[in-house]
């Protein structure tokens, strides 16, 4: 099963993601998790990316798309793969369709968090206070809302198409939204 979370920064595709794979079985890949270790651990990867979070923008889609194929390549992506933050532009998610395409898969879900605008800021506010993510400020934080409008929301339209959106309603307790996390794939 391929298997993907959209939604705003700060919409809990991350804290949603990790326990929807385990509940299905299937490992998650987050391209902002593997992105920031890249970052962290100053690869050729990382050194390309900083710049690019710390404003708020994305790393450019030939970058993240050399990295979704080796882990599509992986042994472990075989029986499945459950992705939080990609696709995140109209472009990853036509390459992505047709690496899939070429491997016999598709897309089968797009489970698409909805959260209000004044709750992402909080949240990411909050999370900047706990981790000190280097892009959770306020002006890096309003510039990702922006992004997310201008060039991932497309994506809803996109995914529509094909009939693979789930809604859920992303406010509420961790345990609430997992919930119905769970029942709309279910469905
Ligand atoms: P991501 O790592 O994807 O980060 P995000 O969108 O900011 O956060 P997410 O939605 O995962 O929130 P989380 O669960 O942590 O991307 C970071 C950057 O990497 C991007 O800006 C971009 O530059 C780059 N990037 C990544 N993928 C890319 C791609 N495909 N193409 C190009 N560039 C890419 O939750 C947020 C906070 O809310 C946490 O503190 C959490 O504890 C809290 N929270 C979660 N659920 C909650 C709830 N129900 N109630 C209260 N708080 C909650």
């Amino acid at each position: 099963m391929y298997l993907m979370i959209l939604g705003a920064p700060g919409s809990g595709k991350g804290t949603q993601g990790k326990l929807l794979a385990d509940h299905l079985g299937i490992p998650q890949v987050s391209t902002g998790e593997l992105l920031r270790a890249a970052v962290k651990n100053g690869t050729p990867l990382g050194r390309q990316a900083k710049g690019f979070m710390d404003q708020g923008l994305l790393v450019p889609d030939d970058v993240i798309l050399g990295l979704i194929r080796e882990i599509l390549d992986s042994a472990e992506a075989q029986r499945g793969v459950l992705m939080d933050g990609f696709p995140r532009t109209v472009a990853q998610a036509e390459a992505v369709d047709r690496i899939l395409a070429e491997r016999g898969g598709r897309v089968d879900q797009v489970a698409l968090l909805e959260v209000d605008e004044e709750e992402l800021v909080q949240r990411l506010l909050g999370r900047a206070t706990k981790e000190g993510r280097s892009d959770d400020n306020l002006q890096s934080i309003r510039q990702r809302l922006m992004v997310y409008q201008e060039q991932t929301a497309p994506l809803v339209a996109y995914y529509d198409g094909q009939g693979v959106v789930r809604r859920v309603a992303g406010m509420g307790s961790v345990e609430e939204i997992q919930e119905r996390m769970q029942k709309a794939v279910r469905a």
